[in-house]
């Protein structure tokens, strides 16, 4: 087999034939079922006469074909690998073919698949190909009519996109249902699903007065764990209408449940397909993280129907136009709906780890990228999230109002229609009046720019200096970078009076808050009538996905912590001081030298849980160190053990100080066990439950007797599993097995029914810093909860391990790295899009010590030597260019 082959952006052509209507029957059978597709097909204006008819096609075996009813001759069409092509065809035609596919065998998850027994799809990037013949772009967009034939018994429910218009019994017990989706729409929306399912109902009534149904099908037992996501989706309905003025435009909207699912959902039209562990909720079996990510990604996939469904993608590469926006509105809407910093928080910090090393490794790619080998490898951090940044700033850049009419005219202009990025950002600078040419460079250099920031203040002439120099590293294929249209957004807070100053730049009052446009690779801005020394605080809200480098003393930090009006830099200025104090006993670690606690640190920590603090969530985060991978991140070369040491050290050093504190925060905020109020998953208790799992984290950190008591006490309570997850790690990551172990047995034996609970289970004990972990998972491996076909399952065992247990899965005999590999080659086989996913903390291998570099490229060497899907070999292929 050759090597698989690169698409460009620059070959985009449109299509030469569009669909203007697809009718699909599907004759369902686990081994043999059959696809029968009509297409309604013309010549595009852009085709030209004589142009062949050119159909995707994967896996499919081709039982019959006839071009406007007359069966074709063998000469009359060639098929492929990748497809079928027919010679010569008129300018406007229907095109009938029947397929033969095999659900039961199809273990990538990807085109029509079988999970715990029932049907379901998934098509996006070009699973659909995997269905039928068909042009498998985005940019090809018809109306869908879908009859599903099903065994009576066995699939009593069968489901396809938009409106049921016609069912009916069947001889030999099957039966049927008939769903047109009047909506044109690209392959990748289409979606099935049949089997015994329960549903739960709903309504909401539009802005405009239309009731619409809404429904979430799950397999029976799971029945009580819909509420959150029914209301969840019934506020995301509500909020789209009043941020973005969209409304719903079906009668019916529905969402499944599905047990075996490559990502978190899928935004089919009208019936989104969900990861189980992406929807279902209970106050026993999920945590408060777990009931706050339902509510995003039910978010997420019904903003999909305006944002990727209506206005859809012109072509693969334009995947961020409709990932990175809606993401950005699901964080607004989670910001809107629980506490705003706190969301802010969570996300920048997720983004300056993970996002931040995929910019800064060999996968690294722009928002928009220029070429792929896989596009199912482009489902990244990159696209989703740093693209979310990129129209973060631009909603800042122009301002609320123009925002809300970019928005509304990209929504009307290009309605029905496949687009590009540039249609995007042309809707908002024609809304703003801004030029936004600069701005675009965000789409198309990868890597992460960089700000050197110096500052001077002048006591005589009251002026304070502010220098900006950026730079963006070089990336694979892109060497050079030009300089991007950076807002900062800043204040400067005066030393005296701990408040915000007045600022005036170039004549001009701005407030006490401002953004201020860096978009040469050196700026200087002079801001005057400055009356005492500030202290800046820089890139409030982190206003661009930048790493920003400012001299900062600890004072200044303790400083800001105490006194900054902006939550999210006062909380930055915590974790920067924490970095600090962390630098220098990796340092000593590393030289041997006797560890010494910075007593800065714990002054600040100490001020932090004395004041009287209405956000418990921020304090919460507040009294958060970095964790190891953001720490690995800044970290010239990481030194693995020495950053657990030293976090370890600052952990316990912060216990030991504070330890009467943590207990009384503890005691405060642990409401639940007295006969408190039932568990909810409010911003109000939510903060507060956090607030004391630090609290108990810190207790346990140190085995303080009373913590551990407090830590026995708050799982045998069983009262939530927050709770109940935090305890049971923090026991399971102590040295104290004798309360461990029964507590992890209990709860396995209580579980073993539930597989979303089990994946805890798994990742609570494969998390553990103790040297057996990774026995743990080989045992773990072998448990009857875990299948390596159920991709939740490999993510919670070897993924979590992999990503989360720095010490163990980078042991220096090298048994971690040997452990991926082997699950990487034998998924490989059965689903490449995991595969790929699951080799990431390999491709890393450049930021280690020459010792475990080997080790790790020895191990992508090692896959590289197998027989690889396109998936695996793209992502091996860069990880050691
Ligand atoms: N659009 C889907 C992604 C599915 C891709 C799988 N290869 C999920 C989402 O972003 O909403
Ligand atoms: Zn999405």
């Amino acid at each position: 087999m050759s090597d698989p082959q690169a698409t460009h952006l620059s070959d985009y052509r449109p299509p030469a034939y569009r669909v203007t209507r697809t009718e699909l029957t599907f004759d369902l059978d686990p081994a043999a079922t059959r696809v029968k597709t009509r297409l309604h097909l013309e010549r595009h204006p852009e085709g030209e006469a004589g142009d062949p008819l050119q159909l995707h096609g994967e896996g499919l075996a081709l039982k019959a074909i006839a071009l406007d009813g007359e069966p074709l001759d063998a000469d009359e069409y060639a098929l492929s690998e990748n497809g079928l092509t027919v010679h010569r065809v008129p300018e406007r035609f229907h095109l009938d073919t029947e397929v033969e596919i095999a659900p039961e065998a199809n273990t990538a998850l990807e085109g029509l698949y079988q999970s715990s027994g029932m049907y379901c799809t998934q098509c996006e990037a070009e699973g659909f190909r995997r269905i039928t013949f068909y042009p498998d772009r985005p940019d090809v967009m018809a109306t869908f009519s879908t009859t599903v034939i099903g065994d009576a018994g066995r699939e009593p429910v069968l489901l396809s996109n938009g409106n049921p218009v016609e069912r009916g019994e069947l001889p030999n017990g099957r039966h049927f249902v008939t769903w047109e989706d009047p909506h044109p729409k690209p392959s990748y929306l289409f979606a099935l699903v049949a089997g015994d399912l329960k549903k739960v109902e709903d309504t909401f009534t539009t802005l405009s007065g239309r009731e619409v149904t809404l429904q979430i099908w799950v397999e029976e037992e799971n029945l009580g764990k819909t509420d959150h996501a029914m209301a969840s989706l019934k506020r995301a309905m509500a909020w789209d209408e009043e941020a973005y003025g969209r409304e719903y435009d079906l009668d019916l909207f529905m969402i499944v449940a599905v047990n075996d699912f490559n990502m978190g959902a899928m935004e089919n039209k009208g019936l989104n397909i969900f990861n189980s562990a992406a929807v279902l909720t209970h106050p026993h079996t999920a945590t408060d993280a777990a009931f706050q990510r339902v509510e995003s990604i039910v978010a997420h996939e019904y903003f999909h129907n305006w944002s990727g469904n209506r206005v859809t993608c012109r072509d693969w590469f334009q995947l961020s136009l409709k990932e990175g926006f809606t993401v950005f509105r699901d964080q607004c809407f989670s910001a809107d709906t629980n506490s705003a910093p706190v969301k802010r928080i969570e996300d920048v910090s997720f983004f300056r780890t993970a996002q931040f090393a995929e910019d800064a490794g060999p996968t690294a790619h722009p928002v928009r990228p220029d070429h792929y080998i896989e596009i199912g490898n482009f489902y990244t951090l990159t696209i989703y999230e740093k693209g979310a940044e990129v129209v973060r700033m631009l909603a800042n850049l122009v301002g609320e109002a123009a925002f809300r009419c970019g928005s509304d005219l990209y929504f009307e202009r290009f309605d029905g229609q496949a687009v590009t990025i540039e249609d995007f950002v042309a809707c908002m600078a024609e809304a703003s009046g801004l030029d936004l040419t600069q701005f675009m460079r965000w789409y198309d250099q990868a890597g992460t720019p960089e700000i050197d920031a110096f500052g001077e203040y002048d006591y005589a002439r009251g002026e304070y200096r502010l220098r900006l120099a950026q730079r963006t590293p070089a990336t694979p294929g892109q060497p050079d970078k030009l300089p991007l249209h950076i807002p900062v957004r800043l204040g400067l807070v005066g030393t005296k009076s701990g408040r915000d100053l007045p600022l005036t730049l170039d004549g001009e009052t701005l407030g006490t808050d401002a953004v201020i446009h860096l978009r040469e690779a050196e700026q200087e801005f002079l801001f005057t009538d400055v009356a005492e020394a500030p202290v800046p605080s820089l890139l409030r809200g982190f206003s661009a996905p930048v790493k920003l480098r400012f001299p900062y003393g600890r004072e200044d930090l303790a400083f800001l912590l105490a006194n900054d009006s902006d939550g999210f830099n006062r909380w930055d200025a915590g974790q920067r001081l924490a970095l600090l104090a962390l630098d220098d006993l990796i340092a000593a670690h590393r030289n041997g030298v006797e560890k010494v606690m910075d007593t800065r640190v714990v002054d600040a920590f100490r001020s932090l849980l004395a004041a009287e603090t209405d956000d418990k969530a921020v304090l919460a985060e507040m009294l958060t160190l970095p964790s190891e991978a953001y720490i690995a991140e800044q970290q010239p070369l990481v030194d693995v053990d020495a950053i657990h040491a030293a976090r370890t050290f600052v952990k316990q050093g912060l216990a030991m100080a504070l330890r009467d504190d943590f207990l009384r925060v503890y005691r405060e905020n642990h409401l639940e066990h007295s006969g408190g109020e039932p568990y909810a998953p409010t911003p109000e208790q939510i903060a507060r439950r956090s607030l004391k799992n630090v609290a108990l984290s810190y207790l346990m950190a140190i085995e303080d007797e009373e913590g551990i008591e407090l830590a026995r006490e708050q799982f045998a309570a069983d009262h939530n599993m927050t709770d109940v997850r935090h305890a049971l790690t923090l026991l399971t990551h102590s040295s104290r097995d004798e309360f461990s172990e029964p507590a992890l047995r209990a709860f396995g034996e209580k579980w073993a029914h539930d597989p979303l609970v089990m994946d805890q289970w798994f990742a609570i004990q494969v998390t553990r810093p103790q040297p057996d972990a990774l026995d743990r998972v080989k045992f773990l491996m072998e448990h009857p909860a875990f299948s390596l076909k159920n991709p939740n399952r490999v993510r919670a065992l070897i993924g979590t391990f992999a990503g989360q247990n720095r010490v163990n899965f980078h042991r220096l005999d090298g048994a971690g790295y040997r452990l991926l590999a082997d699950m990487v080659i034998e998924l490989n086989r059965l689903n490449p899009e995991i595969a790929a996913r699951l080799i990431t903390p390999l491709t890393r291998w450049a930021r280690f010590d020459e010792t475990r570099q080997a080790l790790m490229k020895a191990e992508l060497e090692r896959i590289r030597a197998e027989k690889l899907s396109p998936n695996v070999y793209e992502v091996v292929e860069k990880a050691l260019a």
